[in-house]
Order: structure tokens, then sequence, then C-alpha cells
């Protein structure tokens, strides 16, 4: 078992009887949100359960291959309020996957927190609040994917996983630690890996689908960042790009076009922190990364109301974008890159 006993036997118990679900995950659904959510909203129906799966917001367009997200609601939807809230309200199981404070749910968070269901964490993030009846929280999975496979496992019931089931676990399973390259990939995370393939997850059609789907544009988006927006300073140690609203409508980016740039100044060796601003109506988004002990999600914490793993996370600054350079370049001065 790679679970407490105790809740393991309390999850069985709750499941035994057909029960009315919600999932929910965090706002902007990444690969592991919308991976692990689906994939258990899949095995809770295999077993009888009625399953809805909300999620705050709009998931982005380059995840819309994978099966099951037609189904999903989407609380920020015109009609979506009444309906998410009423279902929550229905509802006498609810599962929150891939999150573990009710802020990463904006404004339904509230409704979460006021709803009288049964509670289920499923995370794997740093100091989870205490908002579930029953907490799986563990740090040292790379992904809740990763997670939702050893629950089904401490049940005895993966003979329920099917190609569909295992194709949702393995995108948030290997997007979660960048297809097995991430240091947060343990023997764990293969040994998950191996199980889902075996039971019909394909690693190469899940790569392309996830990694080879730029459109031009996107991809033009890139060169241009690294060509003519990346700054290296602290010895080039650390490396970052700061992109302005006029920009991000010249390339027409669109939601999570720029997802995963953060990561390119990596390939420059003693590279050791990278980090993306870019500039929205209201606020600058801020992604930071780092590699080995150098803590982003301290510095995130910190100095820009943000927080998530070591190695990444991000923030956000009211600032203009010259200011919250300027912060950047000074709170630079509290970090550790010797790590
Ligand atoms: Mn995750």
């Amino acid at each position: 078992m790679k679970f407490s006993p105790v809740h393991i036997a309390q999850l069985k118990e709750i499941l035994s009887l057909p029960k009315s679900v919600v999932i929910v995950s965090h706002r902007n659904p990444d690969g592991d949100a919308l991976g692990s959510s689906l994939g258990f909203k899949f095995f809770l129906e295999k077993l009888g359960h009625e399953v809805s799966f909300i999620s705050p917001n709009a998931f982005t367009a380059n995840l819309k291959w994978m099966k099951g997200t037609d189904g999903i609601m989407v609380y920020e939807n015109a009609m979506g309020k009444k309906i998410c809230e009423a279902k929550i309200k229905s509802a006498n199981l609810i599962f929150c996957l891939d999150f573990n404070a009710l802020t990463r749910l904006e404004n339904l968070g509230e409704v979460i927190k006021e709803a009288t269901a049964y509670k289920v964490m499923i995370d794997h993030h740093q100091q989870p609040e205490s908002f579930a009846d029953i907490a799986f929280s563990d740090t040292g999975y790379c992904a809740t994917a990763e997670m939702v496979y050893d629950i089904i496992a401490d049940l005895g019931q993966t003979d329920l996983i099917d190609e569909q089931i295992a194709e949702c676990l393995y995108v948030g399973l290997a997007t979660d630690n960048g297809f097995f390259q991430f240091n947060n990939t343990t023997p764990n995370a293969h040994m998950v890996a191996a199980g889902l393939i075996a039971k019909g997850a394909k690693p190469d059609y899940v790569s392309e689908k996830v990694n080879n789907v730029f459109r031009e544009s996107r991809l033009r988006f890139f060169g241009y960042c690294l060509n003519e927006k990346l700054k290296l300073v602290k010895d080039n140690q650390v490396a970052y790009m700061l992109i302005t609203q006029a920009e991000i409508k010249k390339f027409n980016l669109q939601g999570g076009d720029s997802e995963g740039l953060v990561n390119y100044p990596f390939k420059i060796e003693g590279v050791k922190m990278c980090a993306y601003f870019s500039e929205e109506p209201d606020k600058i988004k801020i992604s930071f990364r780092s590699r080995g002990g150098v803590d982003v999600n301290t510095f995130a914490r910190s100095f820009f109301e943000g927080g998530g793993h070591r190695n990444a996370a991000g923030g956000m600054s009211k600032a203009s974008l010259d200011n919250t350079e300027k912060k950047f370049l000074e709170s630079l001065e509290s970090i550790d890159l010797t790590k």
C-alpha cells in the first residue's frame, strides 16, 4: 500500500454506494489537472457513480484533444455559475484534485468551502490547507495523476483502468515531470508509467499531441522572445523575459501559447533559474522555474504573491513591467544560486 490504510478504507467505504460526485481542479487547468480529473472521473463512473468535473475557468485549446474534455463544466461560463453551483449543492462527495488551497479556485473556492458534501483532496503540492475530510497529500509524487493511479491500486481496482483512463493519467504524469526529465521523476513515476502503458497509454501519441502541436505564429513568438527578449543576469545563471501586451497582441497569442517558453533558457549551460513575465490587462503574470536546490517556491511566495513547487512556481505583480523587473532584480539578491 502506498497510502494510509485508514484513508484507503474510508475511501472504499464512501465509494461502496453510488454517489453524486463533483471533481474540481485548479484554475487554468494544466495537463495534470485535466488528466488526473478526467482519468479519475472515468474510473468513478465505472464504479457506478454520477460524476461531474467542474473547472473554475476554461482550459486551453492545446488540451482539447483529450477525451472527455467536451463534458467539462466551466464555472466562469455564462450559464456556468448557476449550473455548477446546483451540481455542487446536490453533490454528496467532492474530490479536489491537483490543488491544496481554495484560493486556487478563485470565486469557486467559496462555493466549495460552503458545500456540505464530504470532501477528499488528492494533491502533491506543498503546504496543504485543511479544508478536506480526507487529504491524500504527498509532495513525493510528481503528479496528481500518479497519486490517482496509486490510490486506484490501493483500492485493488487497477483492473478497471482501461485505455481511456490510462491515457488521461499518463498525460497528467508526463506533463508534470516534463516527460520524465525533471528531478521529480522517481522510480515510482516510471512504475506508474509502466502500469499505464501496459493498460494502453501510448507515449509517442501523447508526446506528439502535447509537444508538437504549435501553430506557426506560436513558434515564431518563441523565436522572437528568445532572440529579442531574453536577458541573462547573475553571471548568466538567471534568465528572464518580459513580454508586453502589445507583443502578445502582435503574435495573436492564444491561451496557453506561452506555455513551456519559460524553460527554454535552461538549454544554455549554467542557467539555474528562469522567469517569464507576461503583461496582462490588470496584472503581470509570472512563471518561475529552477534547477536543483534553487527554491523558486519561497521566492515567489516572498516577493510575488505566489508559490508552487521548489522548482516551478507562479506569481504576479500589480506594478508596471519596468517596476516589476526592478523588483525582480532586487529580489534576486536573496536567492541562493549555489544550491
Ligand atoms: Mn500537478
